[in-house]
């Protein structure tokens, strides 16, 4: 009898591991035809299904390019679907790098963040290399000796924009003899923009004898401070006196805005006395067009919010991304009075 028992119990036992064996098998093969896709990349579809988490560090609101950046990245998240942890730094570097560690904190899948300044963020992107988050610079770029710690870059180039500006310049002046003095009215310090701006226009100037840059203004792109220094500038008598100036070239629409109103408390036309370049094209300086208290805008384009989402689906999605991606841009002047933009401020 013992041996009867012991040949059931061992009947019993095989069927039971091939039972178990098909069973483990049949598991597999569903679990497989869930997740294996062909020979194609995991579905970019998947990838646009899926939940995914940005952190985006704002650099702050100083100016009217800066919300219309914000109302893009935030409005094409709520079309998108896209969990947005949103952070204003308030022009703060400190703030940025609070807020990126916190997204890292959440494990957010994709941070993304306008770099107020070009330096000072090696440590904060290492931490978010080590733990595997993706990072996407927007608007702005940064200096490092360091690999890796961006994956993509999506904003403007700045030093074009700048030679837009000297080109125009160039041209406007090209039946004009005499020296042209011109003032620059620069953008935050170690900022992108400024340093891009800067250097585009300069390049072009250098390239005529007659054009130079009398004095250099520091607006920190905000309506105020363009303003102020203008006033400062018009106070100590040398504006536009004989040995005066004869351009502005300001490196946003909000510091433009803020110098054209000091010029007119002062009895100067702007567009007329003193020929004005500004950079953005914003509201406030297409409608200056119109008025002709400008004379050209060199466009910069803020609204890239769904291209960052399309960039933070794919890297949620592992999928590969473009390193650099310039937005298109283009120039405003008297001639386009008919076709220009609409803007929302
Ligand atoms: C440019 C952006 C600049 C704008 C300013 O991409 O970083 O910052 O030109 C803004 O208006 O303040």
């Amino acid at each position: 009898m013992q041996i009867l028992g012991g040949m059931r119990v061992k009947k019993f036992l095989t069927a039971s591991l091939s039972l178990f064996a098909l069973l483990t098998f049949v598991l597999c093969i569903t679990a497989w035809c869930f997740t294996y896709r062909g020979d194609e990349e995991a579905g970019p579809e998947n990838a646009y299904e899926s939940r995914v988490v940005l952190g985006f560090a704002q650099l702050g609101a100083e100016s009217e390019w800066r919300s219309s950046s914000s109302l893009s990245v935030r409005e094409a998240a709520r079309k998108r679907g896209i969990e947005l942890m949103f952070v204003n730094a308030r022009q703060k570097q400190e703030n940025q790098i609070k807020a990126i560690r916190s997204f890292i904190a959440h494990r957010v899948d994709v941070i993304a963040f306008s770099p107020v300044v070009e330096t000072g963020w090696d440590n904060v992107l290492q931490e978010a290399k080590a733990e595997g988050i993706p990072v996407v610079l927007v608007d702005r770029s940064i200096r490092t000796e360091q690999e890796g710690l961006y994956v993509a870059f999506l904003g403007s180039d700045f030093v074009e924009e700048g030679r837009r500006a000297g080109r125009w310049l160039l041209d406007r002046y090209a039946d004009f003899t005499g020296r042209v003095r011109i003032v620059e009215l620069r953008g935050t310090e170690g900022a992108s923009p400024t340093r891009g701006r800067d250097e585009g226009f300069r390049e072009v100037i250098a390239r005529d004898g007659r054009f130079e840059i009398v004095r250099l203004l520091r607006g920190d792109f905000m309506r105020s401070r363009g303003r102020e220094e203008m006033e400062r500038l018009l106070s100590d008598g040398r504006f536009p006196s004989v040995d005066g100036v004869d351009v502005l070239f300001a490196h946003n629409d909000d510091m433009a805005m803020g110098a054209v109103e000091a010029m007119e408390e002062h009895g100067i036309r702007p567009g007329r006395d003193v020929v004005v370049i500004s950079v953005d094209a914003q509201k406030s300086a297409l409608d200056a067009l119109r008025r002709g208290k400008v004379n050209c805008v060199v466009e910069c384009n803020p609204y890239i919010g769904d291209q960052l989402m399309d960039l933070a689906r794919r890297l949620a999605a592992g999928l590969d991304v473009p390193a650099l991606t310039y937005s298109d841009e283009t120039v405003y002047t008297a001639d386009d009075l008919e076709n220009l933009p609409s803007r929302p401020w």
